[in-house]
This record gives C-alpha cells, sequence and structure tokens, in this order.
C-alpha cells in the first residue's frame, strides 16, 4: 500500500532522492557508476532525510542511448541488495521494462516509477501488481506538440495508464501520477505541468514532481549557466509544486529539499 509504506504521504511533502547509477545521466552521469560510490551518495541522501530513494540504470534524458535490459539490471541490483541489507528507505526502480522491475522488487525495492506509464511494456503493471509494489505513472510521449493543451493530454494518458494498471491488479490506493517534466514537451507546457497540478490532484491520485536540475530550470536562469547552478531554481519550482498540491517531489538536492519542503508544507497548511 502506498499509505502503509510511505505513512507520511499526504500528511507532509515526501523528498525523493535521485541515485543514477548511469555513465550518461544529465547532471550527473558517470558520477555513481561503481557500486561503493553510488552506495556512498544513497547514505549521504538517506543521512539528509530522503523519504524514497529512486535508482535508475538508464538514462531518460532526450537523446540517451537505450540500455539492454540486463546491463540495466547489472548496474542497479547490486546497489538495491547492498542498501536493502542494510535498512533503508523505500527504494524505487526507475524503469520502464518489466524484466527490471522484477528484478529489482525480488531484490528489495518496493515501488515501481514507470517514465512511461506502464505503456511501453505493459506487463509491468502485472509484475508490480504480484509483489504489491505501488507505481509512479509518469505522463511523457514520442512527439512534442505545441498546440496541445498538455493537461488535458495527460489525462487522457493517465486514462490508458489506470486501465492497465486495473487489469494487471494494481489497486487504486497504489497509484502515484506524475506528469512528467522535461518528458516529450515544450517549455511553456513543462512550465504549464508545474502551475496546473491541481487538475491533476483532481483525479484523485498522489501526485509526484521531478523538475530537479532540468532544462525547464536552464532556459529561466540561463542557458548558458551550468547544470550544478540550477539548485537555486529547482528549489523555486518545487516549492511552487507544492504549493500548487504535489505530495513528493524528485530531486537531486535532498537537504535543501527537506528545508523547502518544511517551509512550504506549513504554508500550504494554512491556505485556503
Ligand atoms: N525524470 C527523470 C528520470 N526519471 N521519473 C519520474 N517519475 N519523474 C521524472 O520527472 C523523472 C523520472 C530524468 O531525470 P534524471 O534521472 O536526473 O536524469 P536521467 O534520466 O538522464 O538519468
Amino acid at each position: 500500500m502506498v499509505l502503509s509504506l510511505l505513512p507520511d504521504l499526504g500528511k507532509r511533502t515526501l523528498v525523493m532522492g535521485i541515485l543514477n547509477v548511469t555513465p550518461d545521466s544529465f547532471s550527473d552521469g558517470g558520477r555513481y557508476t561503481s557500486i561503493e560510490a553510488a552506495l556512498a551518495h544513497a547514505r549521504q541522501m538517506i543521512d539528509e532525510g530522503a523519504d524514497i530513494l529512486d535508482i535508475g540504470g538508464e538514462s531518460t534524458r532526450p537523446g540517451a542511448t537505450e540500455v539492454p535490459q540486463e546491463e540495466e539490471s547489472a548496474r542497479v541490483i547490486p546497489v538495491i541488495e547492498r542498501l536493502t541489507a542494510g535498512g533503508c528507505p523505500p527504494i524505487s526502480i526507475d524503469t520502464y521494462k518489466a524484466a527490471t522491475a522484477e528484478a529489482a522488487l525480488k531484490a528489495g525495492a518496493a515501488i515501481v516509477n514507470d517514465v512511461w506509464g506502464l505503456q511501453r511494456e505493459p506487463d509491468i503493471a502485472t509484475v508490480a501488481a504480484a509483489h504489491g509494489a505501488p507505481v509512479i505513472v509518469m505522463h511523457n510521449r514520442t512527439d512534442i506538440d505545441p498546440s496541445l493543451d498538455i493537461i488535458e493530454d495527460m489525462k487522457a494518458f493517465f486514462e490508458r495508464s489506470l486501465t492497465i494498471a486495473r487489469k494487471a491488479g494494481v489497486p487504486d490506493e497504489h497509484v502515484v501520477l506524475d506528469p512528467g517534466v522535461g518528458f516529450g514537451k515544450t517549455f511553456e507546457q513543462n512550465v504549464q505541468a508545474v502551475a496546473r497540478v491541481g487538475e491533476l490532484k483532481a483525479l484523485g491520485y498522489p501526485v509526484l514532481m521531478g523538475t530537479s536540475r532540468k532544462r525547464m530550470i536552464g532556459t529561466l536562469i540561463g542557458p548558458e549557466r551550468p547544470v550544478a547552478e540550477r539548485l537555486v531554481g529547482t528549489v523555486a519550482s518545487n516549492v511552487a509544486a507544492i504549493l500548487a498540491g504535489a505530495d513528493i517531489v524528485r530531486v537531486h538536492d535532498v537537504a535543501a529539499h527537506r528545508d523547502a519542503a518544511a517551509v512550504a508544507d506549513a504554508i500550504r497548511r494554512e491556505m485556503r
């Protein structure tokens, strides 16, 4: 259950720390490819108060090469095994591949985070259901269409994902929605994905927001600035998302977001 696994969900904003065990992720690729480096980074995020660790073995940035399933599993499974052996917050596996999700859940991961919303390999929903694992259903598109009302497109996309989830036996309480900032959207549509979170919340599911260090932030603060300078812009976007209704923020910088979420949550509680 989302609720028993994450008892604070809905009571305060949860912070999901990003652990990319990839050589080519856009902001931290190559930094955590050795198991020891990945574990050290995970421990740092746990110390900083991460509520969830999101582990991925394939970069999803535009232009990244797809990784064979075996290679993706080989990158993430040893890290998941070592982390869960020592006790840690719930781990989500960032994959759209059913076999990787299966291996990760067997190794101790508890949540499936699918950037294709269960629609690339629908068997992933059966895998999640068999393990009783919640699923993060992210909106995505193969093409960018500036003429779209992106929130309406998300609603139609999520309807398809929810049909797959229900058919596979994933209960509604195990679904988290994510507008997928940076995936198949124009800059304006990415900004709308944050601003209009309330419309997604109205669907009745918790919402996760992932803006961390993404190009949208760079566009706003100055595209010539290095990715490492996107922290303040990222925090600003996540505070806005929290005030608009986001329940979980997926971030590289856990400590900064724990502080920001504490302040934003207190203000949100007093909003009418
Ligand atoms: N963004 C990325 C990867 N996975 N999952 C969810 N649910 N939401 C997101 O917004 C999201 C995600 C891309 O960011 P990152 O992991 O930092 O980079 P890369 O895909 O290059 O590894």
